[in-house]
C-alpha cells in the first residue's frame, strides 16, 4: 500500500495561458478567469484531502506550466526531473527543480537524448507504467525505467504512440490502488491489469479517464455521471471538479499537480 500524500506543488495558469499547447481549439479558447476559479477550487480539494501545497507563482514564459506534473515524476524513495518532449515546455523543470529541492535533496533526471513528460507515468504502487508517446521517447522511458530499478521499482512501457486521442498515457488510465483502475476506450491493456478491476469509460466520457486518487478521495471531472457513478458504488469518495477551461488546453485533472508522499 503506498504512503499517504502530504504534499503538492502547484501552479496557476498566467496571462499567456491561452498560447499554450492544444489540440483541442474546437472547444474555443480557455477563459484565465475561470481558468484560476476552478485552479483555486481544485487547490482546495488537494488541501481538503490533508495535502500542504506549495504554490508557484504563474510564469509568463512559459503558457504551459500549470501543468506542472509533466516537469517531475515523485515516488515515495526518487524524485526525477524530466527532460519535456514540447520545445515550448523545455525551460520548465528548471524552477520545479528548485522547488523540489528544497523538499527532496536528491533529485535524477532524464538526459538528452531522452524525453519524458510526467504525463506518461503511471504508478501503480511499486510498479510503473511508462508511455512511449509524442512527447516520451523510447529514450526518455529507459532512462526512466533504469532509474526507477535502481530505486528497486519495476516499469513497463507501453506504447501509445498509435493512438491519436492519447496526449499521454495518464490521458487514458488512472490507477486507483486496491487492483482497481480507470481506463479510456481502447485503452492498450497490459498483461499487468489482468485479473485488476478495469473500469473502462464511456467514449462519452473518455476525457474523465484522467481522474486523481489522493488519499482517501478520487478527484474527476464533473460532468461524468456514469464514471462517477460506477467509481461510487466501489465505495469511492468523490470530489467532482469542475475542468473545462484547463480542457481546452489539453489538461486533465492529474496534470495540475505533482504530489508527494
Ligand atoms: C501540453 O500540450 O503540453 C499542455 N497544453 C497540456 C499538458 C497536459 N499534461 C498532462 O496531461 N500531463
Amino acid at each position: 500500500m503506498q504512503a499517504p500524500f502530504t504534499r503538492a506543488i502547484v501552479r496557476p495558469p498566467g496571462l499567456s495561458y491561452a498560447q499554450g499547447l492544444t489540440s483541442s481549439a474546437a472547444l474555443g479558447p480557455p477563459d484565465l478567469a475561470r481558468a484560476l476559479d476552478q485552479h483555486g477550487r481544485y487547490c482546495r480539494a488537494l488541501h481538503a484531502c490533508g495535502l500542504q501545497l506549495t504554490t508557484l507563482p504563474a510564469d509568463e514564459r512559459f503558457p504551459d506550466s500549470t501543468f506542472v506534473e509533466d516537469t517531475a515524476v515523485i515516488a515515495e524513495r526518487v524524485a526525477v526531473i524530466t527532460r519535456p518532449g514540447a520545445a515550448s515546455r523545455a525551460g520548465e523543470v528548471a524552477s520545479i527543480a528548485a522547488a523540489l529541492g528544497a523538499i527532496r535533496p536528491r533529485l535524477e533526471r532524464i538526459e538528452p537524448p531522452g524525453t519524458l513528460d510526467g504525463g506518461d507515468v503511471c504508478q501503480a504502487g511499486e510498479h510503473f507504467f511508462v508511455g512511449v508517446s509524442a512527447r516520451t521517447n523510447p529514450e526518455g522511458a529507459r532512462q526512466l525505467t533504469a532509474t526507477l530499478e535502481s530505486y528497486g521499482y519495476t516499469a513497463t512501457a507501453i506504447d501509445i504512440r498509435a493512438h491519436r486521442t492519447l496526449l499521454h498515457l495518464k490521458t487514458g488510465i488512472a490507477w486507483l490502488g486496491e487492483r482497481c483502475c480507470v481506463v479510456a476506450p481502447g485503452f492498450p491493456r497490459p498483461a499487468m491489469l489482468a485479473g485488476c478491476d478495469v473500469i473502462e469509460v464511456d467514449v462519452a466520457e473518455s476525457y474523465a479517464a484522467n481522474c486523481v486518487r489522493v488519499n482517501d478521495q478520487v478527484l474527476v471531472a464533473a460532468g461524468n455521471p456514469l464514471l462517477s457513478a460506477a467509481l461510487r458504488s466501489r465505495g469511492y469518495r468523490l470530489c467532482e471538479l469542475d475542468m473545462s477551461d484547463f480542457r481546452k488546453m489539453d489538461g486533465g485533472l492529474s496534470c495540475l499537480s505533482l504530489r508527494l508522499q
